[in-house]
């Protein structure tokens, strides 16, 4: 082994299996040696290991020390105290033991949705859950802002969302037997590289780049020409933002009024196509849904939909429909509607044919991995029943007690007093983050765990350092991965970062249920002990696995092929008696009499066109999609990331057209915004996104301007103080909280509508690569322990 060729281990990320080793203070990253595919993403790793905006030191909100807990405007405005993890963590088991006596452990809003990071053990949900089912439950939250649409609607369509989303036709089924891959929000590359848990090998973007070479046709219908996949004769339609449901009825029109319907596969196992064919006829509301009448919607031309619409009959097709379409208002329909053109094709099923869900939305759909069980640690029961649907959080803060619907059921948001986060980032997976400030000024008490100073640690009053995996031990595997990971500790805790678990078992302790918490074992056994059970379980399976020391020894263990059943949906077709879901019917729902009876005006029910909202004021469509050069806001500090900025801002891409009629050009910094507030964005022109449509990523870390008024009559959008702008560029601050319908009540984030302006002051200098302002502690909390570094 060459001198330059030591100390390197392998550990595993949510955006795949990599190598590392310590540099001095920080690291050093290569691509496993397996991976075919490495992310980008990998660029950001080193620069955040060991980067200021690392939290040191546990620290207290200046005025929550001062005045105690309350509702207070002042989170994500204040100073911040450093004190030792003594005065922490007995001011936390204080509040929380305070809050359960005085209101109930309903009163603690525990949710936590968030990504966190990869590793079984240390995955700061689970912990969270664990510790505080234990101190007697909390408020949860349902679904996820990833599918939170398609979790709720499809069980009513075919039994159970994850007969679609979890288990997908394999790229391989699809090269050998697909002949059209229509694919609804595209087949972007730059979504794969992330699988949660990890993906070692990356096969999913080969497979994207080998499709046209498999002889696949790929047809990709997207505002943007990006989200092709990078295969020979990829074909983009740049459909209107919004529009896919016309579209797809078109479609479904050509295909019924030339009689290239499957009438049997309809009748023995489906429900609901005459309601239908009635609506795509126009039978009720007399209005046809035919070619003409999609394209004055989508902007693809009526002969290109016919044209498409024989082409998709006569061939094996598959309809996929990426996860960004269902994360809009409306958001169930594309999923209910491309099902249902699915089924009028008849190829629901057939290997390499008929409807697939979040192809090109995450890198383990279409994995051949099998799927197998991986260590988890064991959360406990939550003995409160009080839940929101995940996106309606703060709806939850600012309105307790009021009513909300939820599929078919009627619920009241409970009165969240504190608020507990590990392992998420709600302002920035949020929407409207104006509102979710002055939401978040309601609790008395807000707890948020974080390694880094992200903007949701900004708003907290209570901020505790963790560990990142790079600092702790753990083991690691995505969910169709090739491979198990130990994940050894490669860095010393930054400053007096703590693991998650260290910190809930020391407050699990104080408050007196310490072993129910710890079960007596230290990370290190429990490591081993969730490796032991999860060995047992596969030997079961006859899969010989080693043991721990051999597996932590190797540092990596090849997972079972296992076997790879055929799809539910193939199950389901090869069953002539057709019923064999989990539906009222058994059957495939293209019209559920379930959903048509909670009543919903915004969900009926059966696939239904809802025209997207214009608002003349704000004449472009921006697109918030996932970004290319970071997980989320993970990461937004490394290098892949700061390297895409433009003057320190967040690019927004629009048409050349358009930034002609706005008066912008390459490189300027403009502010982007409408009535909910404001952000600060670098332009980039390019003519592969639609003409009228602007896209800005998710992920820029919010940085909230409070600005003066200084009467500037194009600024006032931005001068009230709940109005902060983003100097930054986060996209949601402009987005809006609303819910994509009564039924699921998801994320409706993908979409807004805006306008934009050369910013005309002088450039506010960014905030987030930097610490807030933090004092150190008058003599009685004085953090000693801390050495600044
Ligand atoms: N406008 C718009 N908004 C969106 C979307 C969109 O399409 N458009 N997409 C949505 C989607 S699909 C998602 S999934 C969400 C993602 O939203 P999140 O999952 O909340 O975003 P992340 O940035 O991944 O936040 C994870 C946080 O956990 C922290 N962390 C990492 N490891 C640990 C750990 O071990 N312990 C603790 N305590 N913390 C840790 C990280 O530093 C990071 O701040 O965003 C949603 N928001
Ligand atoms: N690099 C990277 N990859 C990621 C993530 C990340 O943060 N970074 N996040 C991961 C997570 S948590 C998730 S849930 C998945 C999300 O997966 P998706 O939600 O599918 O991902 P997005 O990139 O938001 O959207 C995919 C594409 O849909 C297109 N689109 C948007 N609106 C419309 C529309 O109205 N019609 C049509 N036809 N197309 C439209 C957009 O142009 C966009 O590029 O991505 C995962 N992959
Ligand atoms: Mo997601």
């Amino acid at each position: 082994m060459r001198s330059d060729e030591t100390n390197w281990s392998t550990t595993t990320s949510h955006w795949g299996a990599y190598r590392v080793r310590a540099v001095g203070d920080t690291v050093e990253v290569a691509a496993h040696p397996l991976d075919k595919a490495p992310s980008p993403l990998l660029g950001n790793v080193a620069a955040g290991s060991r980067h200021p905006t690392r939290i040191s030191a546990p620290a207290i909100r200046r005025g929550w020390l001062d005045h105690g807990p309350g509702p207070s405007s002042r989170r994500g405005r204040d100073e911040f105290v450093e004190v030792t993890w003594d005065t922490a963590l007995d001011l936390l088991a204080e509040r929380l033991d305070a809050t359960r006596r005085t209101h109930g452990n309903s009163a603690i809003f525990g949710g936590s949705y968030g990504w966190a990071s990869a590793g079984r053990f240390h995955h700061a949900q689970s912990q969270l859950h664990r510790f505080l089912n234990v101190i007697g439950g909390y408020t949860s939250s349902r679904n996820t802002y990833s599918t939170g649409s398609s979790s709720v609607l499809l069980p009513h369509l075919v039994g159970d969302a994850d007969t679609l989303l979890r288990n997908a036709d394999t790229w391989p089924t699809i090269a050998e037997h697909t002949d059209l891959l229509v694919a609804f929000g595209g087949l972007p590359e730059k979504n794969v590289s992330v699988t949660p848990g990890g993906v070692t090998e990356h096969a999913t973007s080969t497979a994207l780049r080998q499709l046209g070479n498999s002889g696949v046709e790929v047809v990709s219908i997207s505002p943007l020409a990006d989200d092709a996949p990078g295969t020979p004769g990829a074909r983009w339609v740049p459909i209107a933002p919004a529009t896919d449901v016309a579209l797809m009825l078109g479609l479904a029109h050509t295909v019924l009024t030339d009689n290239l319907h499957d009438p049997v596969f309809l009748d023995r196992y489906c429900v609901g196509f005459d309601d239908v064919a009635d609506y795509l006829l126009g039978r009720r509301d007399g209005v046809p849904k035919n070619a003409e009448w999609a394209a004055s919607w989508c902007d693809v031309t009526a002969t290109d939909i016919r044209a498409l619409a024989r082409k998709m009959a006569s061939k094996r097709t598959l309809i996929t429909v990426s996860w960004s379409l269902q994360r809009i208002e409306h958001g169930e329909q594309p999923v209910w509607a491309g099902l249902t053109l699915a089924a009028m094709l008849g190829q629901i099923g057939l290997p390499g044919g008929g409807f697939g869900h979040g192809y090109g939305s995450m890198g383990d759909v279409g994995e051949t991995g099998a799927a197998l069980p991986l260590p988890f640690l064991p959360r406990g029961h939550n003995a409160v029943r009080s839940f929101i649907p995940v996106a309606r959080i703060a709806d939850m803060l600012l309105s307790p007690g009021s009513r909300f619907d939820y599929d078919g059921g009627t619920y009241h948001y409970p009165d969240i007093r504190l608020v507990y986060w590990a392992g998420g980032n709600p302002f920035h997976h949020h929407q409207d983050l104006n509102r979710l400030r002055q939401a978040f000024g309601k609790p008395d008490t807000v707890v948020v765990h974080e390694p880094h100073w992200t903007a949701t640690a900004r708003h907290a009053d209570i901020v505790l350092p963790v560990t990142t995996t790079l600092e702790r031990e753990d083991i690691g595997a995505g969910r169709r991965d090739t491979h198990l990971f130990a994940m050894p500790r490669v860095l010393e805790p930054h400053g007096q970062a703590r693991d998650d678990y260290r910190i809930l078992a020391d407050v699990a302790r104080r408050l007196g249920v310490g072993d129910e918490f710890t079960e007596g074992r230290t990370p290190a056994q429990w490591l081993k002990h969730l490796y032991g059970g999860w060995r047992e379980r596969l030997r079961r399976e006859r899969h010989d696995i080693p043991s721990f020391a051999e597996f932590w020894e190797q540092g990596s263990l090849p997972l079972p092929a296992g076997h790879r059943h055929p799809t539910p949906l193939a199950a389901f077709r090869a069953d002539p008696d057709g019923n064999g879901l989990a539906t009222p019917s058994g059957r495939i729902e293209l019209a559920s009499a379930t959903i048509a009876g909670f009543g919903y005006a915004d969900c009926p029910g059966q696939a239904t066109w809802f025209a997207p909202r214009r608002d003349a004021t704000y004449p472009l469509h921006l697109i918030a999609n996932q970004p290319r050069t970071r997980l989320h806001g993970q990461g937004d500090i490394g290098e892949t990331s700061q390297n895409s900025k433009i003057s320190g801002r967040e690019p927004i891409t629009m048409h050349p057209r358009d930034a002609a009629t706005h008066g912008v050009g390459e490189g300027d910094v403009v502010r982007v915004f409408n009535r909910r507030g404001a952000c600060l964005a670098g332009v980039v022109l390019s003519d592969r996104v639609r003409p009228g449509v602007v896209v800005l990523a998710t992920g820029a870390w919010f940085d909230p301007v409070d600005l003066p008024d200084d009467g500037a009559g194009a600024f006032s959008g931005s001068v009230v103080a709940d109005k902060a702008l983003c100097a930054h560029g986060n996209p949601n601050v402009l987005t809006s909280d609303i819910p994509t319908s009564a039924l699921a009540q998801g994320c409706a984030g993908q979409h807004t509508r805006v306008d934009i302006e050369l910013f005309p002051h002088p450039l506010p200098a960014p905030r987030t690569l930097l610490p807030p302002a933090i004092e150190a502690a008058s003599s009685g909390e004085l953090n000693t322990e801390h050495v600044p570094n």
